[in-house]
C-alpha cells in the first residue's frame, strides 16, 4: 500500500497448515533394529498421513520408504533422499534403547547429529523420529501401547512440509 509515497510491506506471520496435502512428497526412513518398535512407529504415521489425505500406498506418488539395518545408517539415506530435492519432507524412524554397552551412546549421537545436520545441509525438513529409551517396555509404550510418537512425528513432517512452502516463497515477492 501506497503511503505519503512509501511502499509499506506488509509483515507476515508463517505457519503450517494440516490440509492440502495432495501435492506434498515424503519419503520415510525406518531402520530394522528393534523393528518391534519402529514397525509400529512406521504405522503410526501411515496412519496419521492417511487421516490427512496423504496417499501412504508405496505403488503410489505420495510416500517412499526406505529400509536401513539401524539408526546409525538412517542419516545417510536420509541425505540422499533429500538431495534429490523430490520430497517435501523426510521422517527418520529408528529405536535406539540403551543396553549394558556402551554402543547406545554412541548411535543416539550420531544419528540425532546426522539428522540435524542433513535438514540444515539439504534445506529440506528431516523430521527426528527416533525414540531414545532405556528399556524396551518404555519404547513400546511412545510406539503404541500408551500412545504413538509415529502419529506425532507425521503430524510434524505435514507442518515442516507445509511451513516450508510459505518460506520458500518469500523470495519469489517483491522485497518492496
Ligand atoms: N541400532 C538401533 O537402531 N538401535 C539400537 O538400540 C542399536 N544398538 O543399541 O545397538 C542399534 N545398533 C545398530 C546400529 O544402528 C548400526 O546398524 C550398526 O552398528 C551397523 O552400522
Amino acid at each position: 500500500m501506497w503511503v505519503t509515497g512509501l511502499l509499506l510491506a506488509a509483515m507476515a506471520v508463517f505457519e503450517g497448515t494440516f490440509t492440502h496435502t495432495d501435492s506434498f512428497r515424503f519419503a520415510i526412513v525406518i531402520g530394522r533394529f528393534n523393528d518391534l518398535v519402529t514397525t509400529k512407529l512406521l504405522e503410526g504415521c501411515q496412519d496419521c498421513l492417511k487421516r490427512h489425505g496423504v496417499d501412504v500406498n508405496p505403488e503410489g506418488s505420495q510416500v517412499d520408504y526406505a529400509w536401513v539395518p539401524g539408526s546409525f545408517e538412517v542419516p545417510l539415506v536420509a541425505r540422499q533422499l533429500a538431495l534429490s530435492d523430490r520430497y517435501d519432507a523426510i521422517i527418520c524412524l529408528g529405536a535406539v534403547i540403551r543396553g549394558q554397552t556402551p554402543h547406545f551412546d554412541y548411535v543416539a549421537a550420531e544419528v540425532s547429529k546426522g539428522i540435524a545436520a542433513t535438514g540444515l545441509q539439504t534445506g529440506i525438513p528431516v523430521i527426528f523420529g527416533i525414540v531414545t529409551t532405556d528399556t524396551m517396555q518404555q519404547a513400546l509404550e511412545r510406539a503404541g501401547i500408551k500412545s504413538n510418537l509415529g502419529w506425532t512425528y507425521a503430524m510434524s513432517a505435514l507442518e515442516m512440509a507445509s511451513l516450508m512452502r510459505q518460506v520458500k516463497g518469500i523470495g519469489d515477492q517483491s522485497k518492496g
